[in-house]
């Protein structure tokens, strides 16, 4: 397929030895990088003219060659003048880029005593690892890197949270000039998976087993697969999941693929987000075509929209946002409670003897919730509807008892529920993040307690046996995992992204059992 974007695909290369770097730089073709950045000050021994005749005379991709001091946050400690020789000499071993640094640029300049190799070009590059300054500093800045005579500006800077990512876009789409944009940090990461849609001339991505030459580096693997950035254009949507601690998210996996194999111009990336207030204003172009929300963020961001659905008002907490095209509206929903109810009905029907087909297998039975944050009230809302009687229990007595008067249920507080006698046929509702990645051997109740239950589910997917699972199965409980909610809110969540009356359901199971 055509790509959609001109942005060029470059791979670090970073290692002690020569031999190392050439390896790499195979590797860097063969996984589909255009060029390759070779790091001279990451080499020990290194020996400029004949290493440098190596490097350049192997190299399958074209290369840029940087040689970083270490007051730019490089390796190099030596003098300036032979590190600027030994980047002119790159230039004249034939080097299709070479990377200065703005505070040197003129030095550099202006010791090219010799003729400038016309094929080469120069990368004025300028880091800024503590902050990302304002547009209009970061337009100053493109101007004086313009005016010292660089082909290609580059600015890197430090995401102090991702707000600051919307600046660089800013700069990026209103530039005349090549201009490599990017931004540090985990809450800079979109800044290099998106910056071929806002017009970068070229992002950097790490080869397997190579060490990172940037903070928040993508994987080059992860950029062509799962993030698919060569089809990345000026109309392409953008979607994400909205929420912090991220990272261990498989939403990009499941979204990216199933747009994908429907043919819809969209990407799903992940938004590691402190303010959600903030973040909805900066990001309120039409380019940010909709949000999943996870924790800690779902009640939060249901403020900030201008609309809700029923379901998602009455629940009070939101994981899904649309930009609706015709207004520009933000509207709300939640799919977590059709998510973990219909899974949890799912694993029950044949179970228990039903009046009939229409009668859910949650009525008249009792439902405990553990955990009374965003989920907890998905789910309690969600199995009231179905006719269910609710428990909430929570560390905190007082936070179960506000949801428990909301949907008119019991309160009660973790140790009260050690001791707790349900009657038969109860169901057992886990919302509570303990036991999530990285905590993954908490667990909020005793296997003990729960011999008590019927069925018991937990909204977690990674892992996807957690230690409660894994106990109340051993206890004898049917169990529902977190990955059939998950499934099943993606459904919805896919219906509402791409307004499409049913989610290729086939295709997302098939996704979620391959690759998650
Ligand atoms: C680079 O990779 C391509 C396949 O992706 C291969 O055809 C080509 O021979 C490789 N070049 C070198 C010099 O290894
Ligand atoms: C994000 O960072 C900017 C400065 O870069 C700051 O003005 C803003 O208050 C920060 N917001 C949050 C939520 O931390
Ligand atoms: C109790 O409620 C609070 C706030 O709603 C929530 O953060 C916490 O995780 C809940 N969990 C447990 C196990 O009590
Ligand atoms: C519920 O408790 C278990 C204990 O294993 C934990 O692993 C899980 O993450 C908890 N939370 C959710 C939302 O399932
Ligand atoms: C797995 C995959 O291909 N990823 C998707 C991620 O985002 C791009 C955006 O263009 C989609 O087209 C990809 O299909």
């Amino acid at each position: 397929m055509e790509p959609a974007n001109a942005t060029l695909l470059c791979a670090p290369l970073v290692a002690p030895t020569v031999e190392e770097m050439l390896l790499q730089m195979n590797k860097a073709n063969v996984s589909g990088a255009d060029l390759v950045e070779i790091r001279l000050d990451t080499l020990s021994n290194f020996m400029p003219h004949e290493d440098l005749k190596l490097l350049l005379g192997n190299r399958p991709l074209p290369a840029i060659v940087t040689y970083r001091p270490k007051w730019e946050g490089g390796q190099y400690e030596g003098d300036d003048h032979y590190r600027l020789d030994t980047l002119f000499m790159a230039m004249e071993l034939g080097a299709d880029y070479i990377d200065v640094e703005l505070q040197v640029v003129n030095d550099f300049m202006s010791s090219i005593t010799r003729k400038k190799p016309s094929k080469s070009k120069v990368i004025v590059s300028s880091h800024n690892y503590q902050i990302t300054p304002s547009v209009e500093e970061l337009g100053d800045l493109v101007a004086r890197i313009q005016a010292t005579g660089a082909d290609i500006v580059k600015i890197s800077t430090m995401a102090q949270n991702i707000t600051d990512v919307a600046r660089m876009f800013h700069v990026l789409v209103h530039c005349q000039v090549p201009i490599i944009g990017l931004l540090m940090g985990e809450k800079g990461a979109i800044s290099r998976l998106l910056c071929p849609r806002f017009g970068g001339y070229l992002t950097y991505a790490t080869l397997e087993g190579v060490i990172k030459s940037a903070p928040g580096q993508p994987k080059l693997k992860d950029m062509l697969s799962i993030y698919n950035i060569r089809q990345l254009g000026r109309d392409t949507k953008i979607y994400g999941l909205i929420g912090n601690p991220v990272g261990h998210s498989k939403a990009p996996i499941l979204h990216n693929e199933t747009f994908k194999s429907v043919g819809f111009n969209a990407i799903f990336v992940l938004l590691l987000v402190d303010d959600v207030r903030e973040f909805l204003d900066v990001y309120s172009s039409p380019d940010f075509a909709g949000f999943s929300v996870t924790i800690p963020h779902k009640e939060e961001a249901l403020r900030h929209c201008d609309e809700l659905d029923p379901i998602a008002k009455s629940i009070g907490a939101i994981n899904t946002i649309i930009r609706r095209p015709s207004d520009g509206k933000l509207v709300g929903y939640n799919t977590d409670c059709l998510g973990a109810i219909s899974a949890i009905e799912h694993e029950m029907r044949g179970l228990f003897s039903l009046k009939g087909e229409a009668e859910s297998p949650l009525a008249g039975r009792l439902f405990v919730v553990i955990g009374a944050g965003g989920a907890g009230k998905a789910f309690a809302y969600g199995a009231k509807e179905k006719g269910a009687r609710i428990i909430i229990a929570n560390r905190s007595y007082d936070r179960a008892k506000i949801l428990a008067g909301l949907v008119g249920g019991q309160a009660m507080s973790l140790s009260d529920l050690e001791n707790f006698r349900p009657e038969e046929e109860s169901i057992l509702a886990n919302s509570t993040s303990v036991g999530m990645y990285p905590d993954i051997d908490g667990t909020p109740i005793s296997k003990e307690a729960l011999r008590r239950y019927a069925v018991v589910f937990d909204a977690v997917y990674t892992p996807k046996d957690t230690r409660l699972l894994r106990e109340a199965e051993e206890v004898g409980a049917v169990v529902v995992s977190g990955v059939e909610m998950f499934l099943r809110q993606a459904f919805r969540q896919f219906e509402l992204f791409t307004d499409s009356p049913k989610a290729p359901v086939q295709v997302m199971r098939k996704i979620v059992q391959e690759r998650i």
